[in-house]
């Protein structure tokens, strides 16, 4: 499961809907690419698979997943002896690929402090707005911090979505020390029974030393001050920026320890099949999917949902 509570039924369907629409590129292209090859029928021959070798490489599923997958379904081909549909065992093998990603931490009853971190403009701060607003969706008690000193345009940026969602933003003036807004963002948030404390960080640095000392200080402000609370760093991505992405997540991992990953503006490519590689490459668990710039556009990610929405 993950990390989150569960998702009742009433709202499920609207939650598939917003997948749907957020692989939208990825799976029109894929059918484009696929032609008719996965429907009913078809054989599995040469000329189909290498059709689906080009289209999985093209959603950037990567060559190592794209071979797996074509072995995998080879076998269970020829197991099937007829009789099988080719686009519910591609589903099926994808999903279980997903389903081995690490899973998210556990959820627990101890508020928490989460630390959101990236490189600039992949969507750090619209993405706390939609964690912040689904959090008091869910009824709990919500503060923003805006730790990303280095702009201005940012500290007004978060307090704009404060404002919006009706929640209080903890700030000081642009070039004020991060780690210093934390610790006030820490105290307010015991002050007020706060249950999920959402800090934003720069991704704009001087160095990688500069980043590393940075959330290395805000982490012990963290670890110091809010005493029994959960603390945890959500990396985001910017699926648009395709294999790029991953080298920048695996520079963050050099320099702080990362609990699960956040891809955001899915929306935007045809290459959706890079949160597989993601998730394989890294083993970083996948939280949360960005599927547009409303504070509704963020959905969980579920294996099977997410297998589904690119091929069916
Ligand atoms: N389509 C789409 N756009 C998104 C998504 N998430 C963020 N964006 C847009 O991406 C742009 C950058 O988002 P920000 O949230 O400002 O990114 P940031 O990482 O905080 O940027 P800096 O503070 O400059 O480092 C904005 O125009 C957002 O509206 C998404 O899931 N889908
Ligand atoms: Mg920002």
């Amino acid at each position: 499961m993950n990390g989150e509570p569960e998702t009742d039924t009433a709202s499920r369907p609207r939650l598939w809907e917003r997948l749907r629409r957020g692989l939208s590129r990825t799976h029109a292209r894929l059918v484009e690419q696929l032609g008719g090859s996965l429907e009913p029928g078809e054989p599995f021959d040469e000329e189909a698979r290498a059709r689906l070798e080009e289209a999985l490489l093209g959603a950037d599923l990567g060559l190592a997943t794209t071979e797996l997958l074509l072995g995998r379904l080879e076998t269970r081909v020829a197991a099937a002896r007829g009789g099988y549909s080719l686009r519910e065992l591609l589903v099926e093998e994808i999903a279980g690929l997903l389903a081995q990603i690490p899973a998210p931490p556990e959820e627990s009853a101890a508020p928490r402090v989460t630390l959101v971190v990236g490189v600039n403009g992949v969507g750090k701060t619209t993405s706390i707005a939609k964690l912040a607003a689904r959090e008091l969706a869910a009824g709990r008690r919500v503060l923003l911090a805006a730790g990303d000193t280095f702009r201005a345009a940012a500290i007004e940026q978060l307090t704009l979505w404060g404002e919006r969602l009706g929640v209080g933003v903890i700030r000081q003036a642009a070039g004020a020390d991060p780690a210093a807004v934390v610790y006030d963002a820490v105290q307010a948030a015991r002050a007020r029974r706060v249950e999920r404390l959402i800090v934003d960080t720069a991704g704009r640095l001087h160095n990688k030393e500069h980043l590393m000392n940075e959330l290395a200080k805000i982490r012990r402000v963290v670890e110091r001050e809010a005493v029994g609370w959960e603390c945890r760093t959500l990396l985001v991505l910017d699926a648009t920026t395709g294999q790029n992405a991953l080298t920048q997540a695996r520079e963050f991992l050099r320099v702080a320890s990362v609990d699960g990953v956040l891809l955001a503006k899915l929306d935007g490519t045809a290459k959706g099949g890079m949160v597989v590689a993601i998730g394989r490459e890294l083993q970083l668990p996948v939280l949360y999917l960005g599927v547009g710039e409303k504070p509704e556009d963020l959905v969980d990610f579920r294996p099977r949902d997410f297998a589904a929405a690119l091929l069916e």
